[in-house]
């Protein structure tokens, strides 16, 4: 078994594409430890070390079963240099001390706690975090200007941050479908991102919203949103129009949908029953803070806005990277592009995208890259 074990795992494809991964796998105190550092790389501005570690954690998340020593490390694609000491150190250790210094360090749980806030992202966290920002109470004592966004974004942080279940991503598809439903008949909703990979919870609910009648979508997101809010289920939303996309280049990480990011107010069950008169919570919150993201495809973008908004993040990453390196053709959630025959390639589902990269089709729950 040994050599055979050992022939898996030098024959691990390059690309997380062309793999499959699960949600559960076999070796999360690695990956942990490695997401740690591509996370802390990316909050020194390192993206290019940052993918490094993403890449090394997502190849053994792939992997069919434990790793046992750092001789089997070394066949494995992407986890040389750094990541081979770290992954050694956590087999011979059980930790990395690297990685505890930095999870310890006042910059990196400052980071991390300035970029969970809705509206935040690594660039802006840095700033605050130079003009001496350390908690969130001190964003107010220090006059730092808010958007729109991260105002709500603290305002509900201790919701936000409080992982979404699946019942809860259920009940939000409820309501939405709901108001949706009100204004068009007959659209095509579904439930992508994290969700649709399998995921128990979440840090939001995306939806995916289309209909084969282009002009049913007209207007559709203004008005449902508005009755939403008319009914108070809204604590914030933004929705950004529909742009034009550069396509002609290498692939895009911009994405150019119809899309509200929002901030639902869920009613929770107890006030669900409440309403029936089965329960009265006088004083009990009735309701929790979601994020929501809505997006708008037309119909012909669909299976690329599907492929595109089911994730994971650095599945796409891939994703794109092999249809630009490998076939010579731009991917991006509107569609596939032959660069130098300038036409887009029409497809009508996620296994035909699969076909046409001539890539072997990759369910939901196995791109957990
Ligand atoms: N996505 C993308 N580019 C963007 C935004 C999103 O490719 N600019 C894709 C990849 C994500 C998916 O959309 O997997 C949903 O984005 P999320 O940030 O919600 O990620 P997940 O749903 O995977 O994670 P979580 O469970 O934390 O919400
Ligand atoms: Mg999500």
């Amino acid at each position: 078994p040994v050599s055979k074990d050992k022939d898996a795992l030098s024959t691990v494809a390059p690309y997380a594409c062309q793999r499959q991964t699960p949600l559960i796998h076999h070796n999360s105190k690695i990956t942990d430890a490695l997401e740690i550092l591509g996370k802390a790389a990316s909050f020194q501005g390192s993206e290019v070390r940052s993918l490094a570690f993403a890449r090394a954690a997502s190849v053994l998340k792939s992997l069919p079963c434990k790793l046992q020593s750092i001789e089997e490390a070394k066949n494995l694609v992407w986890c040389g240099g750094h990541c081979q000491t770290v992954i050694q150190e956590i087999l011979e250790d059980g930790v990395c001390h690297e990685v505890e210094v930095l999870k310890n360090s006042e910059q990196y749980q400052c980071m991390e706690l300035l970029t969970s806030i809705f509206g935040v992202g690594v660039r802006t966290a840095e700033r605050w975090y130079n003009d001496g920002v350390r908690k969130l109470s001190d964003l107010a004592d220090l006059h730092i200007k808010l958007t729109a966004e991260q105002k709500a974004g603290i305002e509900h942080y201790t919701d936000l941050k409080q992982p979404v279940t699946r019942d809860e991503a259920e009940r939000v598809e409820s309501l939405i479908t709901r108001a949706l439903d009100r204004f068009v008949p007959g659209l095509r909703i579904t439930m992508t991102g994290g969700f649709r990979r399998g995921k128990q919870q979440g840090h939001d609910v995306d939806f995916l919203i289309t209909h084969p009648d282009e002009e049913a979508l007209n207007g559709l997101l203004e008005k449902s949103v508005n009755w939403m809010d008319s009914q108070g289920l809204l604590l914030y939303h933004h929705t950004k129009a529909r742009s034009h996309v550069q396509t002609r280049r290498r692939s895009t990480h911009m994405d150019g949908h119809e899309t509200c990011y929002a901030i639902f107010a869920l009613p929770n069950h107890d006030s669900l029953k409440a309403e029936s008169g089965d329960f009265t919570s006088s004083g009990a919150c009735r309701w929790r803070a979601v994020r929501v993201d809505l997006v708008v495809a037309p119909y012909e973008e669909y299976p690329y806005a599907l492929l595109g908004w089911t994730g994971s993040k650095h599945f796409e990453r891939e994703l794109r990277r092999f249809s630009w390196h490998e076939k010579n053709l731009s991917l991006n959630s509107h569609g596939l592009y032959n660069v130098e025959k300038e036409c887009s390639i029409p497809a009508t589902s996620e296994e035909e995208i699969f076909v046409l990269l001539g890539l072997q089709y990759v369910p939901p729950p196995y791109r957990n890259a």
